[in-house]
């Protein structure tokens, strides 16, 4: 091992900016890094690997990014993206905005020119004014000057990246403050931890009781789930809370598994029903986006009332009128909730219970019916079947998820057992989260993961399968082919070239992972894609299985057909 691999190539009494950020960052816990190496933070990696955290090297910054945002999420802990100036810093800023928009704590830290030649836009390689471009995507940008302002940088950064409502924080490190050099003592006295980096936060008691006296009151009462409840780990009060007040509940997509999908009280299978006819809403950690109608009729009844816990309180009334804003961290909020049931107590109206289940049971039998259904070529329903089967044995599996049709209708097929086990697009409804997603999750837990991904979703970040297999992780890739965004039959209107919507027809996902030194399956059947999926789980390690689906299985836009605005005209074709 020579000096730099041993982290002891300095004198005793000097330090410079780069051991100082290590410093810094080992002193917060923080024990991983997603990034791309490059001038001038190949060091930094380097060291950061010396000194025991763990570099794990992407090929692309926007794949390294969401790793770090999906580590945040898991972690509680702001994941660390670190990327290389001007190009390699824009190719990380797609991930800092989608952190900042799902309220995932990041830090993205990235090496920077001199401001003299920045400011005086004299050229400098891969001159970019970075800090500038990342502040409206993030939720704070810093940038660091000097060598003594390490680790105050990196204190601010992960103070800003956790605490409040989470989001993503960009720290710039211009090159000449990881060379600046410091006496080795003054330096050290320069770093510090974070105390308590996300303080609790209590409403008052007069929003609890008033929260309490509207759901009490309520005829057809509700709770929605969000991820900021999973991001909370809120687990446990939120059991007691729903248990002891009978209320049933609706999982946001990441919140699936917060409690088991199979509680008695789960609703995701009634969804419809549950939001047109709930008088009263408690929202924990769901915000009133497009994801939740805005909360507007047609999806709400009109007259639906909304409560709402949330760590910030300029949520509140952002779409509907909150009745009740109760602005705290959900552990403290349900906590306090289930408190004050001695005093106000709730009961959900049993007839309220029945109509839901009444639903429920319904919609569980046409499902189950749709998913029994075995055409050839293989759709999506007949492929998430043998998904289910074999993730129900594995309830330990994270699952991560991206495409249109594969997103919704895995889902609403694959349940969930356990918190923070979820991973998907997101609020920003985003493609290439995928493999990012996939590696963070296996990288922080060390269990498998499988990425259900559609073919195009796929391709966002497809390369990172060589990341996948350069690491040994367990990540099993389940590729749904059916040759298109969406789907794969259409033809275009004119001319020789494929329509817009078209991918290589007949394509074999599973060769790029062999490329790589891992174990491709293609699969035309649901038992196929059983048993290819159960010997990668029995022995997890990188594998991809291409799932050939029928071209035309797949609606345009997936269950997001009202957004897509459509011609009006007759189109125009080119003959010539
Ligand atoms: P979903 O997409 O699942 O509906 P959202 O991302 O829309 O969830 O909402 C998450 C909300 O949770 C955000 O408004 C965020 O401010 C909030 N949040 C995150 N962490 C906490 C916490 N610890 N306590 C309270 N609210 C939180
Ligand atoms: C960064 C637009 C939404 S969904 C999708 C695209 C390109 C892919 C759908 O096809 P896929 O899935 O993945 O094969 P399936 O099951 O329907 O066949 N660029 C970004 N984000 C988004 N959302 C898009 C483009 C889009």
């Amino acid at each position: 091992m020579n000096a730099t691999e041993s982290g002891n190539d300095r004198p005793e009494s000097v330090t410079d900016g780069f051991h100082l950020v290590v410093d810094a960052l080992k002193l917060n816990d923080i024990d991983v890094i997603y990034g791309v190496v490059g001038i001038p933070v190949t060091d930094l990696a380097r060291l950061a690997q010396a000194s025991g955290i763990r570099y794990i090297g992407f090929r692309h910054e926007s794949a390294a990014g969401h790793a770090a945002a999906a580590a945040g999420f898991l972690t509680g802990r702001p994941g660390v993206c670190l990327t290389v100036s001007g190009p390699g810093f824009l190719n990380g800023m797609v991930a800092l905005a989608n952190a900042t928009v799902n309220c995932f704590p990041m830090v993205h830290i990235a090496g920077s020119s001199d401001r003299a030649l920045v400011d005086l836009q004299r050229g400098d390689y891969e001159e970019l004014d970075q800090l500038a471009a990342a502040r409206p995507f993030a939720k704070a940008a810093y940038r660091i000057d000097r060598i003594e302002d390490i680790g105050r940088g990196i204190a601010r950064a992960i103070r800003t990246a956790v605490s409040g409502r989470p989001g993503g924080v960009y720290l710039d490190i211009p090159a000449h403050v990881l060379s600046q050099s410091m006496g080795a003592a003054a330096g050290a006295a320069t770093v510090w931890r974070v105390v308590d980096p996300a303080p609790r936060q209590s409403p008052s008691d007069a929003a609890v009781s008033a929260a309490l006296r509207l759901l009490g009151a309520a005829e057809r009462p509700l709770i929605v789930l969000g991820k900021g409840a999973a991001y909370a780990r809120a687990e446990h009060q939120i059991r007691d809370f729903v248990e002891q007040t009978g209320i049933p509940y609706l999982p946001m997509a990441m919140a699936k598994g917060l409690l088991p999908d199979d509680h008695p009280q789960c609703l995701a299978a009634a969804r419809s029903l549950a939001l047109s006819r709930a008088d009263v809403v408690l929202l924990v950690g769901a915000r009133l986006n497009w994801l939740l109608g805005h909360g507007a009729s047609p999806q709400w009844s009109a007259s639906a009332q909304f409560i709402q816990i949330d760590v910030d309180a300029a949520e509140f009334d952002s779409n509907q009128p909150t009745a009740v804003p109760l602005a705290g961290d959900i552990c403290s909020t349900v906590e306090a909730l289930s408190a004050g049931l001695h005093e106000v107590p709730v009961h959900c109206p049993t007839g309220w219970r029945e109509e839901l289940d009444a639903r429920r049971t319904r919609n569980a039998a046409a499902l189950e019916h749709r998913l029994a259904e075995d055409p050839r070529p293989m759709r999506f329903y007949s492929a998430l079947r043998a998904v289910r089967a074999v993730v129900r044995r594995h309830p330990e599996v994270y699952l991560v998820n991206e495409g249109a049709n594969t997103l919704d209708i895995t889902r609403n097929v694959i349940e969930m057992q356990l918190p923070r086990h979820r991973l998907d697009c997101g609020t920003w409804g985003v493609m290439g989260v995928g493999l990012g997603y996939a590696i963070a999750a296996a990288v922080q837990s060390g269990r498998p993961v499988i990425a259900i991904e559609g073919d195009s979703a796929f391709g966002f970040s497809g390369m990172e399968m060589e990341t996948i297999c350069r690491y040994r992780l367990p990540v099993v890739v389940v590729v749904f082919n059916n040759g298109g965004v969406y789907r794969g039959d259409e033809v275009a209107s004119t001319g020789t070239d494929p329509a817009p919507t078209v991918l290589s027809p007949g394509a074999h996902h599973e060769r790029i992972i062999e490329a790589f030194g891992g174990t491709g399956h293609h699969v035309r059947t649901p038992d196929e894609l059983t048993a290819a999926l159960t010997a990668a789980l029995a022995d997890p390690g990188p594998v991809l299985i291409d799932c050939e689906l029928d071209t035309s299985a797949g609606t345009e836009s997936g269950h997001l057909t009202n957004l897509n605005p459509r011609v009006t005209v007759p189109v125009r074709t080119t003959t010539a």
